[in-house]
Protein backbone atom coordinates (compact mmCIF):
# COMPACT_ATOMS: atom_id res chain seq x y z
CA UNK A 1 0.00 0.00 0.00
CA UNK A 2 0.93 3.91 -0.68
CA UNK A 3 2.63 3.82 3.04
CA UNK A 4 4.83 1.14 1.91
CA UNK A 5 6.24 3.42 -0.51
CA UNK A 6 5.08 0.67 -3.05
CA UNK A 7 6.99 2.71 -6.41
CA UNK A 8 10.06 2.52 -4.44
CA UNK A 9 10.17 -1.28 -5.66
CA UNK A 10 10.47 -0.56 -9.31
CA UNK A 11 8.62 -3.75 -10.11
CA UNK A 12 5.22 -2.58 -7.87
CA UNK A 13 3.45 -1.54 -11.18
CA UNK A 14 4.73 -5.06 -13.16
CA UNK A 15 3.49 -6.98 -10.72
CA UNK A 16 0.10 -6.04 -10.91
CA UNK A 17 -0.69 -6.54 -14.34
CA UNK A 18 1.14 -8.43 -17.01
CA UNK A 19 2.49 -7.02 -20.14
CA UNK A 20 0.04 -9.00 -22.18
CA UNK A 21 -2.74 -7.20 -19.88
CA UNK A 22 -0.98 -3.91 -20.99
CA UNK A 23 -0.76 -4.96 -24.81
CA UNK A 24 -4.11 -5.83 -24.73
CA UNK A 25 -5.46 -2.55 -23.32
CA UNK A 26 -3.45 -0.88 -25.91
CA UNK A 27 -5.34 -2.83 -28.40
CA UNK A 28 -8.72 -3.11 -27.08
CA UNK A 29 -8.57 0.83 -25.16
CA UNK A 30 -10.60 -1.16 -22.10
CA UNK A 31 -9.40 -3.72 -19.72
CA UNK A 32 -11.24 -5.12 -16.60
CA UNK A 33 -8.92 -5.76 -13.21
CA UNK A 34 -11.27 -8.17 -11.03
CA UNK A 35 -10.74 -7.46 -7.51
CA UNK A 36 -9.17 -3.89 -7.38
CA UNK A 37 -10.84 -3.37 -3.85
CA UNK A 38 -10.94 -5.32 -0.96
CA UNK A 39 -14.39 -6.28 0.43
CA UNK A 40 -13.71 -3.75 3.21
CA UNK A 41 -13.06 -0.90 0.88
CA UNK A 42 -15.33 -1.56 -0.61
CA UNK A 43 -17.93 -1.28 2.54
CA UNK A 44 -16.07 1.64 3.72
CA UNK A 45 -16.25 3.81 0.34
CA UNK A 46 -20.07 3.04 -0.58
CA UNK A 47 -20.84 4.47 2.80
CA UNK A 48 -18.87 7.71 1.98
CA UNK A 49 -20.52 7.44 -1.61
CA UNK A 50 -23.87 7.36 -0.57
CA UNK A 51 -23.65 9.75 2.14
CA UNK A 52 -22.09 12.29 -1.17
CA UNK A 53 -24.89 11.29 -3.16
CA UNK A 54 -26.99 12.41 0.27
CA UNK A 55 -25.48 16.04 0.73
CA UNK A 56 -24.22 17.14 -2.05
CA UNK A 57 -25.31 19.00 -5.38
CA UNK A 58 -25.50 16.84 -7.96
CA UNK A 59 -25.56 17.24 -12.20
CA UNK A 60 -28.05 15.39 -13.59
CA UNK A 61 -28.06 14.44 -17.03
CA UNK A 62 -31.39 13.56 -18.60
CA UNK A 63 -31.96 12.48 -22.22
CA UNK A 64 -34.95 11.17 -24.21
CA UNK A 65 -37.25 11.69 -21.45
CA UNK A 66 -35.38 9.51 -19.09
CA UNK A 67 -32.75 10.23 -16.08
CA UNK A 68 -29.20 8.97 -17.79
CA UNK A 69 -27.50 9.75 -14.45
CA UNK A 70 -26.70 11.99 -12.13
CA UNK A 71 -23.46 12.59 -10.36
CA UNK A 72 -21.24 14.75 -7.91
CA UNK A 73 -18.66 16.55 -9.47
CA UNK A 74 -14.99 16.50 -8.41
CA UNK A 75 -16.04 14.47 -5.52
CA UNK A 76 -12.32 14.02 -4.54
CA UNK A 77 -12.07 17.82 -3.50
CA UNK A 78 -15.01 17.25 -0.88
CA UNK A 79 -14.61 13.55 0.67
CA UNK A 80 -11.32 12.57 1.71
CA UNK A 81 -12.20 8.36 1.38
CA UNK A 82 -12.64 8.87 -2.33
CA UNK A 83 -10.11 11.11 -3.12
CA UNK A 84 -7.90 8.49 -1.59
CA UNK A 85 -10.15 5.90 -4.23
CA UNK A 86 -9.44 7.99 -7.01
CA UNK A 87 -5.46 8.31 -6.00
CA UNK A 88 -5.74 4.54 -4.92
CA UNK A 89 -1.96 3.38 -4.90
CA UNK A 90 -3.16 0.20 -7.22
CA UNK A 91 -5.44 1.72 -9.46
CA UNK A 92 -2.40 4.77 -10.61
CA UNK A 93 0.20 2.65 -10.53
CA UNK A 94 -2.05 0.63 -13.28
CA UNK A 95 -3.52 3.65 -14.67
CA UNK A 96 0.33 4.87 -15.38
CA UNK A 97 1.60 1.44 -16.76
CA UNK A 98 -1.43 1.21 -19.16
CA UNK A 99 -0.88 4.95 -20.58
CA UNK A 100 2.85 3.90 -20.29
CA UNK A 101 3.75 7.36 -18.68
CA UNK A 102 3.66 10.07 -15.97
CA UNK A 103 -0.47 11.33 -14.99
CA UNK A 104 -2.15 13.53 -12.98
CA UNK A 105 -5.58 13.30 -11.93
CA UNK A 106 -8.02 15.60 -14.24
CA UNK A 107 -11.37 14.72 -11.83
CA UNK A 108 -13.06 12.52 -10.18
CA UNK A 109 -16.85 12.02 -10.90
CA UNK A 110 -19.24 9.97 -8.19
CA UNK A 111 -21.85 8.25 -10.73
CA UNK A 112 -25.23 7.00 -9.73
CA UNK A 113 -27.66 5.24 -12.10
CA UNK A 114 -30.82 5.65 -9.45
CA UNK A 115 -33.30 2.44 -9.29
CA UNK A 116 -36.42 3.13 -11.17
CA UNK A 117 -35.76 2.55 -14.89
CA UNK A 118 -33.45 5.46 -15.86
CA UNK A 119 -32.26 5.84 -19.45
CA UNK A 120 -29.50 4.67 -21.26
CA UNK A 121 -25.86 5.94 -20.79
CA UNK A 122 -25.31 6.52 -25.33
CA UNK A 123 -22.85 5.77 -26.78
CA UNK A 124 -19.60 8.12 -26.78
CA UNK A 125 -15.78 8.56 -26.38
CA UNK A 126 -14.69 10.67 -23.68
CA UNK A 127 -12.38 12.69 -25.23
CA UNK A 128 -14.25 15.48 -26.76
CA UNK A 129 -15.65 16.11 -22.88
CA UNK A 130 -11.57 16.57 -21.88
CA UNK A 131 -10.57 19.35 -23.14
CA UNK A 132 -6.53 18.75 -22.88
CA UNK A 133 -4.24 17.45 -25.70
CA UNK A 134 -1.04 15.32 -24.66
CA UNK A 135 0.80 12.06 -24.41
CA UNK A 136 0.05 9.37 -23.34
CA UNK A 137 -3.19 10.04 -23.88
CA UNK A 138 -6.12 10.08 -21.14
CA UNK A 139 -8.11 7.40 -19.72
CA UNK A 140 -11.04 6.66 -16.84
CA UNK A 141 -10.75 4.29 -14.15
CA UNK A 142 -13.95 3.26 -13.03
CA UNK A 143 -14.28 1.87 -10.11
CA UNK A 144 -17.91 -0.49 -9.17
CA UNK A 145 -19.16 0.41 -5.45
CA UNK A 146 -21.90 -2.11 -6.13
CA UNK A 147 -22.28 -5.04 -8.39
CA UNK A 148 -23.36 -3.78 -11.46
CA UNK A 149 -24.77 -7.01 -13.94
CA UNK A 150 -26.37 -6.01 -16.94
CA UNK A 151 -29.31 -5.40 -15.71
CA UNK A 152 -27.88 -2.70 -13.15
CA UNK A 153 -26.50 -0.48 -16.20
CA UNK A 154 -22.27 -2.35 -17.02
CA UNK A 155 -20.81 -0.70 -20.01
CA UNK A 156 -21.08 -2.03 -23.17
CA UNK A 157 -17.58 -1.12 -25.33
CA UNK A 158 -16.25 -0.69 -29.18
CA UNK A 159 -13.12 -2.33 -28.75
CA UNK A 160 -10.08 -0.78 -30.70
CA UNK A 161 -12.54 2.04 -31.82
CA UNK A 162 -9.51 4.27 -29.95
CA UNK A 163 -7.59 3.52 -33.38
CA UNK A 164 -10.13 3.64 -35.55
CA UNK A 165 -11.60 7.49 -37.13
CA UNK A 166 -14.63 8.28 -35.63
CA UNK A 167 -16.76 9.17 -38.98
CA UNK A 168 -19.66 11.88 -38.12
CA UNK A 169 -21.65 13.72 -40.56
CA UNK A 170 -20.97 17.56 -41.16
CA UNK A 171 -22.33 19.53 -38.35
CA UNK A 172 -24.92 22.02 -40.11
CA UNK A 173 -23.65 25.42 -40.20
CA UNK A 174 -23.96 27.33 -36.60
CA UNK A 175 -24.97 23.92 -34.53
CA UNK A 176 -22.61 22.38 -32.16
CA UNK A 177 -21.57 19.04 -32.95
CA UNK A 178 -23.39 15.86 -31.05
CA UNK A 179 -20.72 14.21 -29.42
CA UNK A 180 -23.86 11.15 -29.16
CA UNK A 181 -24.21 10.67 -32.25
CA UNK A 182 -23.58 7.64 -33.61
CA UNK A 183 -19.96 7.68 -35.82
CA UNK A 184 -20.86 6.21 -39.20
CA UNK A 185 -18.27 3.93 -39.02
CA UNK A 186 -18.90 2.06 -35.79
CA UNK A 187 -22.28 1.08 -36.20
CA UNK A 188 -21.46 -2.18 -37.48
CA UNK A 189 -18.43 -3.08 -35.25
CA UNK A 190 -18.50 -5.86 -32.60
CA UNK A 191 -19.51 -4.77 -28.91
CA UNK A 192 -18.37 -6.35 -25.78
CA UNK A 193 -20.13 -5.59 -22.68
CA UNK A 194 -18.63 -6.07 -19.08
CA UNK A 195 -20.38 -6.82 -16.20
CA UNK A 196 -18.43 -5.96 -13.55
CA UNK A 197 -18.46 -7.02 -9.20
CA UNK A 198 -18.18 -3.96 -6.61
CA UNK A 199 -14.66 -3.84 -6.22
CA UNK A 200 -13.79 -4.39 -9.84
CA UNK A 201 -12.06 -1.72 -11.99
CA UNK A 202 -12.20 -1.07 -15.95
CA UNK A 203 -10.18 1.19 -17.33
CA UNK A 204 -10.94 2.50 -20.49
CA UNK A 205 -8.82 4.96 -23.29
CA UNK A 206 -10.14 8.38 -24.00
CA UNK A 207 -10.94 7.85 -27.57
CA UNK A 208 -12.76 3.94 -27.07
CA UNK A 209 -16.74 4.24 -27.38
CA UNK A 210 -18.32 3.27 -24.89
CA UNK A 211 -22.19 3.49 -23.30
CA UNK A 212 -24.22 1.55 -20.77
CA UNK A 213 -27.97 -0.26 -20.13
CA UNK A 214 -30.90 1.58 -17.72
CA UNK A 215 -30.89 0.42 -14.43
CA UNK A 216 -33.75 -2.14 -14.34
CA UNK A 217 -32.57 -3.75 -10.51
CA UNK A 218 -34.08 -2.45 -7.52
CA UNK A 219 -30.73 -1.41 -6.49
CA UNK A 220 -28.77 1.69 -7.34
CA UNK A 221 -25.91 1.84 -8.97
CA UNK A 222 -22.60 3.57 -7.82
CA UNK A 223 -19.32 4.11 -8.89
CA UNK A 224 -16.52 6.17 -9.44
CA UNK A 225 -15.11 7.66 -12.00
CA UNK A 226 -11.38 8.98 -12.06
CA UNK A 227 -9.90 10.80 -15.21
CA UNK A 228 -6.33 10.56 -15.31
CA UNK A 229 -4.39 13.00 -18.01
CA UNK A 230 -0.76 12.85 -19.45
CA UNK A 231 1.36 15.17 -16.71
CA UNK A 232 2.46 17.55 -19.13
CA UNK A 233 -1.25 17.76 -20.81
CA UNK A 234 -1.83 21.53 -22.20
CA UNK A 235 -5.36 22.90 -21.94
CA UNK A 236 -7.23 23.38 -24.88
CA UNK A 237 -10.42 24.70 -24.55
CA UNK A 238 -13.36 22.98 -26.09
CA UNK A 239 -17.30 24.05 -27.15
CA UNK A 240 -18.86 21.10 -25.88
CA UNK A 241 -17.90 21.38 -22.16
CA UNK A 242 -18.11 24.72 -19.54
CA UNK A 243 -14.49 24.96 -18.10
CA UNK A 244 -15.28 23.69 -14.73
CA UNK A 245 -11.71 23.32 -13.86
CA UNK A 246 -10.64 26.93 -12.49
CA UNK A 247 -10.81 29.46 -15.03
CA UNK A 248 -7.75 27.53 -16.96
CA UNK A 249 -5.93 29.89 -20.15
CA UNK A 250 -5.75 27.75 -23.55
CA UNK A 251 -2.23 26.55 -23.70
CA UNK A 252 -1.92 26.24 -19.95
CA UNK A 253 -0.30 23.35 -18.58
CA UNK A 254 -1.74 20.67 -16.25
CA UNK A 255 0.92 21.57 -13.68
CA UNK A 256 -1.15 22.69 -10.98
CA UNK A 257 0.43 20.13 -8.25
CA UNK A 258 -3.10 20.89 -5.48
CA UNK A 259 -5.59 20.35 -8.47
CA UNK A 260 -4.27 18.17 -10.83
CA UNK A 261 -1.69 16.19 -8.62
CA UNK A 262 0.35 13.42 -9.82
CA UNK A 263 -0.72 10.21 -9.54
CA UNK A 264 1.43 7.14 -9.26
CA UNK A 265 5.23 6.92 -9.37
CA UNK A 266 5.30 10.86 -9.92
CA UNK A 267 3.90 11.40 -6.46
O1 LIG B 1 -21.23 5.18 -16.08
C1 LIG B 1 -21.72 5.33 -17.19
O2 LIG B 1 -22.84 4.92 -17.51
C2 LIG B 1 -20.91 6.04 -18.24
C3 LIG B 1 -19.60 6.48 -17.69
C4 LIG B 1 -18.71 7.05 -18.72
O3 LIG B 1 -19.11 7.33 -19.81
C5 LIG B 1 -17.32 7.29 -18.38
O4 LIG B 1 -16.90 7.06 -17.24
O5 LIG B 1 -16.57 7.71 -19.28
Amino acid sequence: MRGTKPNDKPDYAQDLVSDETVSRYREQGLIRIPGMLTREEVDRLLEAALRQLDEADKVAWDRGGGRVMDWVAHVDRRCADLRGLALHPRITAIAERLAGGPLRMLKSELLRKAVGGSAPTPLHADAPAIPFTGRPIGMTAWVALTDVPIERGCMTYIPGSHLMPHERDETPPGQSPDPFRWPRNMIWEPRVTVPVRAGDCTFHHENVLHMAGRNETDQVRVSLATVYMDADAVFEPSDLVPDDLGGMEPGQPLNDDRLFPLIGAGR
